[in-house]
């Protein structure tokens, strides 16, 4: 089955989302999600100047060889432009194989090896107060496990507090929007969140909490022992990962599980969180990994060191995004949890899709391939629109991470 056209399309329902749809000789079709967040069009560039080209005349079912093709042969390598181009040019491969084989994308990576897939919500409130009563209505909603964010008394803007509820999304339009950030501020509230989270809903569902980046290794000890009495299933970049040493530190002095690895791309970004153990949940998504082919390698390292997945699924990984997640969290013996934040009923009415809800858990459908469309039609009418995600400063103005 040879490739004979691949075209890239731009929608923005909401928020922008970039598609590659691969198309081959016997008319089936495959669609790979591009997107990402702030840096949009950097990705539809590389895939249309630089990879289309190169995949005309390919055998689609070659999904490892075009792989390899696209990431040793760019010379240039890794980084998220490049992976997010090979991640969308992977998925679609994918997609095409399960309708060519008429069978969905879990039973060409292993078949299932559970029923559902465990997912956890966003409850996010501006107060401790507001924050608390979210994380009850999630659990009403049937969740079994929940991320807790909230604002904090003194700071403008906290992460993980947004515009909406169900649907929070961080990318603004017209330049980076600024927020202010305190570490003194968030280290004395956090652990009082997650004490009144308990308090008032009980042990008897998994408490998850997002620290974006901001604290340094003892900081992120400090954190991790004060919030020990509270058992999270995990505590999620807690420092800037460049420097995985970094994790030593934190992990000497607490038994709190750590996640981290949204931002990173491949395999290379986590070889010593792996291999010294320094981590208990990888988040590289399929997305920023470049796809399944290669996450299919990060399961299988992190499996031999106990680690398990728990990939990223925010509101700017496209529904084929994830769809592939859902695929691959069916299939693989070591998964953890799925980040799940629900897309606007706008997206999901660009993106049908087969993947469904259901008391926490999620299920990808037994549609061949991917089991996502993608309605052209309906996506002209949402152009690009430029945004970007906000900027941080601490107090004095000292630019941060966000
Ligand atoms: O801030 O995807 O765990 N989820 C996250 C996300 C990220 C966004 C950035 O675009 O940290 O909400
Ligand atoms: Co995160």
């Amino acid at each position: 089955m040879k490739i004979t056209d691949a075209k890239v399309f731009i929608t923005s329902p909401g928020r922008n989302f970039i598609t590659l749809k691969i198309y081959t000789d016997e008319g089936i079709y495959g669609l790979g999600d591009a997107t990402l967040n702030g840096r949009e069009l950097a990705v539809v560039s590389y895939l249309q100047e630089h990879v289309v080209p190169c995949l005309i005349g390919r055998d689609a079912f070659q999904v490892e060889d075009i792989w390899q093709y696209l990431y040793r042969g760019a010379y240039w390598r890794r980084g998220p432009v490049t992976m997010s181009a090979i991640a969308a040019v992977d998925m679609a491969l994918w997609d095409i194989k399960g309708k060519a084989l008429n069978t969905p994308v879990y039973n060409l990576l292993g078949g299932k090896s559970r029923s559902g897939v465990m997912v956890y919500g966003h409850a996010n409130g501006e107060t401790l107060e507001e924050t608390v009563d979210e994380v009850g209505r999630y659990l009403d909603m049937g969740y079994v496990a929940v991320r807790a964010q909230s604002g904090i008394p003194g700071l403008k803007g906290v992460y993980g507090v947004g515009r909406g509820k169900l649907f929070y999304e961080p990318a603004e339009k017209g330049l980076p929007p600024e927020q202010t950030w305190s570490t003194e501020k968030y280290l004395n509230f956090a652990p009082k969140l997650f004490k009144k989270i308990r308090e008032t809903h009980g042990d008897d569902f998994h408490l998850l909490h997002d620290c974006h980046h901001r604290l340094t290794p003892i900081e992120a000890a400090r954190l991790g022992k004060e919030s020990e009495p509270y058992h999270l299933f995990w505590l999620e970049d807690t420092v800037p990962a460049e420097l995985q040493e970094g994790f030593r530190i934190i992990r000497q002095h607490t038994t709190t599980p750590l996640a981290v690895g949204e931002v990173f791309n491949t395999i290379y970004d986590m070889t010593t969180l792996f291999t010294e153990q320094l981590i208990d949940y990888i988040r590289m998504s399929v997305l920023r990994g470049g796809g399944l082919t290669h996450l299919l390698k990060v399961a299988a390292m992190a499996s031999i060191y106990h680690i398990r997945t728990g990939f990223h699924g925010a509101t700017d990984l496209s529904p084929i995004t994830m769809a592939a997640a859902l695929h691959f969290d069916l299939a693989i013996n070591n998964f953890g949890i799925q980040e799940y934040m629900r897309h606007t009923p706008e997206t999901d009415a660009v993106f049908p899709h087969a993947y469904t809800f259901e008391k926490g858990f999620m299920y990808p459908g037994d549609a061949p391939g991917l089991g996502v469309d993608y309605d052209e039609k309906l996506a002209e009418k949402y152009p690009y629109d430029r945004a970007y995600l906000p900027v941080n400063r601490k107090l004095d103005g000292t630019m941060f991470n966000w």
